[in-house]
């Protein structure tokens, strides 16, 4: 909410916001920390200055919490001098409105704070034309919502036609117009993508691609890898467009490149998944992905579900796969790893191997790196000409064979 215009300290000053979670009783998951929220606001330029829980069995229509918390809101909004209030579930087009007029100040939901974090951080051209897209189909669902929410008015009063209609339809039909010419234009990109990856595919290249939650240390462990300084930092979607270098991996004679990808979140709005579609695509033509994971956070087990469920829907949920813990250095003794590497069953109950890593410290980072040239020592090339020999093909995916059974670890026992 950093663009609105009635903020109080300057245009550069993260506007003070309300958060608010709705517990809607185990139906989905829920964050009652409503830290990731705390974070997405940050990334938006905004300051969380007090967070509420509020527990109900099902959303209000019109406010989507009671009207009594609607009002102990607006209290709160007075008292912490808030700019925003910002809710951790969807609103409905009607619920915004209805809470921005009680509320007097901007109300956003998870979906708009995400868009406006894309809308800051693209820069490419195919970046921003895919947020741009992301948007426009996001506010076209709104549009025509409330165009039909004031058909049903006036059919209630019996007049047709009004000024309302007119610039309705005219605002949809321009929305219209741009969607069709950012998808034609988005199209022209993707024909380019796929002649670079024939280009690529002639050279006979193993590709690896970054996946993962976003914040677990994708970028900071591409540069790692491949001694690059793409943009890392402590901010959600700090990565949108895909960087890709040369990996060099001692000992194999092939050419493996590396790429770093925009991360994944729960609830990522569909819209921007639809229109990051061809960005997404890189990840599910890789040879291999490295699902990297913050072996740090509370909530990993279920980013690794997301991701896993996000891998599904680009259709990249069977490729091959290593689980990288990171973060490995912000583990207490008691928690850490008692082996640097094994073996884990992903939820389609598919076994991948796993290794544990500190981007930071660069622990773990040479495993990582034999495990890579296993992977691609061990795929077949086009041309049926392998680049050396493998190790014996009876010992399963990365030698799992001799990483012994108890392959679960320390802490994350229940997690795996
Ligand atoms: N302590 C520690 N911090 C790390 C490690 N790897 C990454 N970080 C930190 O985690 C934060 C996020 O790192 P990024 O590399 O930007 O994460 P990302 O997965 O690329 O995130 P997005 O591009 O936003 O999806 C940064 O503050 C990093 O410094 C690690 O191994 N140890
Ligand atoms: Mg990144």
């Amino acid at each position: 909410m950093s663009s609105s215009s009635s903020r109080a300290a300057g245009p550069d000053a993260p506007a003070r916001a309300i958060l608010v979670g709705v517990d809607l009783g185990g139906r989905a998951h829920f964050d009652a920390s409503l830290d990731e929220l705390a974070q997405l606001a940050a990334s938006a330029g905004d300051q969380a200055v007090a967070r509420v829980v509020v527990r109900r069995k099902a959303p209000d229509a019109a406010f989507f919490v009671g009207s009594g918390k609607a009002d102990e809101l607006k209290d709160m909004v007075t008292l912490y001098q808030a700019e925003a209030v910002l809710f951790d579930q969807a609103l409905s087009p009607a619920q915004q409105r209805n809470l921005e007029r009680h509320l007097g100040v901007a109300v956003a939901d998870r979906t708009m704070l995400i868009l406006e974090i894309f809308g800051e951080r693209a820069q490419s051209h195919e970046g921003k034309l895919q947020v741009e897209l992301a948007r426009l189909q996001y506010l076209s669902t709104r549009l025509v919502r409330r165009w039909s929410h004031l058909e049903r008015q006036r059919g209630g009063i019996g007049t047709r036609g009004g000024p309302g209609e007119a610039q309705i339809e005219l605002d949809r039909r321009m929305i219209g117009e741009r969607i069709k010419s950012i998808k034609k234009q988005l199209e022209k990109v993707k024909k380019q993508r796929s002649t670079q990856r024939r280009a690529r595919e002639r050279n006979q290249t193993f590709r690896v691609s970054l996946v993962g939650y976003t914040n677990a240390g994708k970028s900071t462990l591409f540069n790692a890898l491949v001694n690059a300084d793409a943009y890392a930092a402590d901010q959600l979607f700090a990565t949108l467009d895909t960087t890709t270098r040369q990996l060099h991996l001692a000992d194999i004679e092939r050419r493996v490149a590396l790429s770093d990808t925009v991360g994944f979140i729960r609830d990522l709005p569909h819209s921007l998944i639809e229109a990051f579609r061809a960005t997404l695509q890189e990840a599910a033509d890789a040879d291999l992905l490295l699902h990297v994971v913050d072996a740090a956070s509370p909530e990993l087990a279920e980013q690794m579900r997301e991701v896993e469920r996000v891998l599904d829907e680009i259709g990249a949920g069977a490729v091959e796969q290593i689980v990288v813990f990171n973060k490995i250095d912000r583990l207490d003794e008691t928690e850490r790893p008692r082996t640097l590497a094994d073996a884990v069953e992903l939820p389609s109950g598919r076994r991948v191997p796993r290794r544990f890593v500190s981007a930071v410290s660069g622990e773990g980072l040479d495993a990582l790196r034999a495990c890579i040239a296993e992977l691609a020592i061990r795929e077949p090339r086009a041309d049926g000409l392998n680049a050396g020999p493998g190790p014996s093909s009876e010992d399963g995916p990365a030698g799992a064979g001799d990483e012994g059974e108890d392959l679960r670890v320390g802490t994350y026992h229940s997690h795996a």
